[in-house]
């Protein structure tokens, strides 16, 4: 599934322009206000952005990751909320549905989320299951034709969007075999939101809570229909979340590079553009070479992502996702303290931009997966290959 080269490269430059024309603009508004501006997301629609990975068939653009990480790369390249506006929703809010649901189910949903009519949100953390996400405790009890939910969903990214969740909970017994994966909407009896997440950064992006007492969901919204599955099926939508995660952390490294790169060649010191300073060379020169590096791995595993049918997990694969993830996201924090850092005191000052940034990009190391659990992930299979 991609779109032919010829439009997937009209599609690019159109989201290009885009991000330079519309988004960076718009970038001290969302910062003051705490909100992407409604004619922003009407443009968004418009330009298909909410279908981007949807196929064809479902009336999305169908675009492959090689393609996909393209345009987050891009996306990346301003404040992370624009993107989360759709990225969330196509991504790992409906992912689930795309990669495991039943015929029925993606007939019904994709459309949908392909046309922004319906925005699909990811619940899996817990209050008490966040990186040990097999532990979660949310209880969906069989009652006829009916699971009964009953749990907590904490920092429920774009929750209050929603019009329904792909939701873990759990059917059977401990453990990951016992968890299984609702769309649950978000109009349902019993279903509530907590109040908004107060974030270091990322303003504009919406999180809460979704608080389930006793809601009522049809058993065949269990996705893929059958009960037990719902582990497996976050943790491959995960797989291609953290790609994008990581995609998306380039671009922005590149945008904190180009903000450093500029301000060194405009400020002066000592009777010179402090980027005439093999010292400010230093640290361009180190966060351009790690850019580069990253966004290499991400292209590469991108690759070999497109050569898998999507439901078939391959556990190397997914370790070099996780190589990817550790990768850019910690690049990002590292590039983004060197701009702070090449910026002198402006750098810890509201109105540059790497200052926000240098919040912003903070949650990439934690989200969809922390550093340490891509540590595991590469330790444990690299273990388990055997040195082979
Ligand atoms: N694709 C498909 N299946 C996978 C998979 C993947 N990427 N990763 C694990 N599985 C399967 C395993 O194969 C295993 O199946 P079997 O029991 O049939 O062998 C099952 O899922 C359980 O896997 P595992 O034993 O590795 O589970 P753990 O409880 O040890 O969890 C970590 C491992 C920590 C890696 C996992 O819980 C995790 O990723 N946690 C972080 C969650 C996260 O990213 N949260 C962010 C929320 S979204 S912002």
């Amino acid at each position: 599934m991609a779109l032919d080269t010829e439009t997937f490269e009209l599609l690019l430059a159109t989201v290009q322009r885009f991000v330079r024309e519309r988004l960076v603009p718009a970038e001290n508004y969302l910062e003051e206000h705490d909100k992407v501006p409604a004619d922003i997301i009407d443009d968004m629609k418009e330009m298909g952005l909410f279908g981007l990975t949807v196929p064809e068939e479902h009336g999305g653009i169908g675009l492959s990751v090689s393609q996909e990480i393209q345009v987050n790369y891009e996306l990346g390249r301003t404040a992370p909320a624009f993107r989360s506006v759709f990225g969330t929703n196509i991504g790992i809010g409906s992912q689930g549905i795309l990669i495991d649901g039943t015929p029925e189910q993606k007939a019904e949903y994709l459309p949908k989320v392909a046309s922004g009519e319906l925005i699909m949100s990811f619940a899996l953390t817990e209050p008490d299951a966040g990186t040990d996400a097999a532990s979660l405790k949310t209880r969906a009890v069989l009652d006829g034709e009916h699971y009964v939910l009953s749990g907590t969903k904490r920092f429920i990214t774009n929750a209050p969007r929603a019009g329904a969740f792909t939701l873990m909970a759990r059917t059977g017994g401990p453990g990951a075999s016992g968890i299984s994966a609702f769309i649950v909407p978000a109009d349902t009896p019993g279903l509530t939101l907590g109040k908004k997440d107060k974030k270091m950064g990322q303003r504009g992006t919406m999180t809460c809570d979704v608080i389930l007492e006793n809601a009522c969901v049809p058993a065949v919204n269990i996705i893929g229909g059958v009960p037990g599955q719902g582990f497996k099926t976050a943790m491959k939508v995960l797989d291609r979340g953290r790609l994008n995660i990581s995609a998306v952390s380039c671009g922005a490294a590149s945008r904190i590079l180009d903000e450093a790169t500029a301000y060194a060649r405009e400020r002066k010191q000592f009777g010179k553009a402090i980027g005439e300073f093999q010292l400010i060379q230093a640290m361009l020169a180190d966060s351009q070479a790690e850019l580069l590096a990253g966004w290499s791995l991400v292209q590469e595993v991108a690759r070999r992502f497109d050569n898998k049918p999507a439901h078939v997990s391959d556990p190397d694969l997914s370790m070099r996702v996780s190589c990817a993830k550790l990768f850019a996201t910690e690049m990002v924090g590292r590039v983004a303290d060197r701009g702070v850092q090449i910026h002198g005191g402006a750098g810890y000052i509201n109105e540059y931009v790497v200052e926000r940034f240098y919040r912003d990009v903070r949650l990439l190391r934690l989200y969809e997966g922390t550093t340490q659990v891509q540590q595991i992930i590469i330790g444990r299979e690299l273990l388990r290959q055997g040195g082979q």
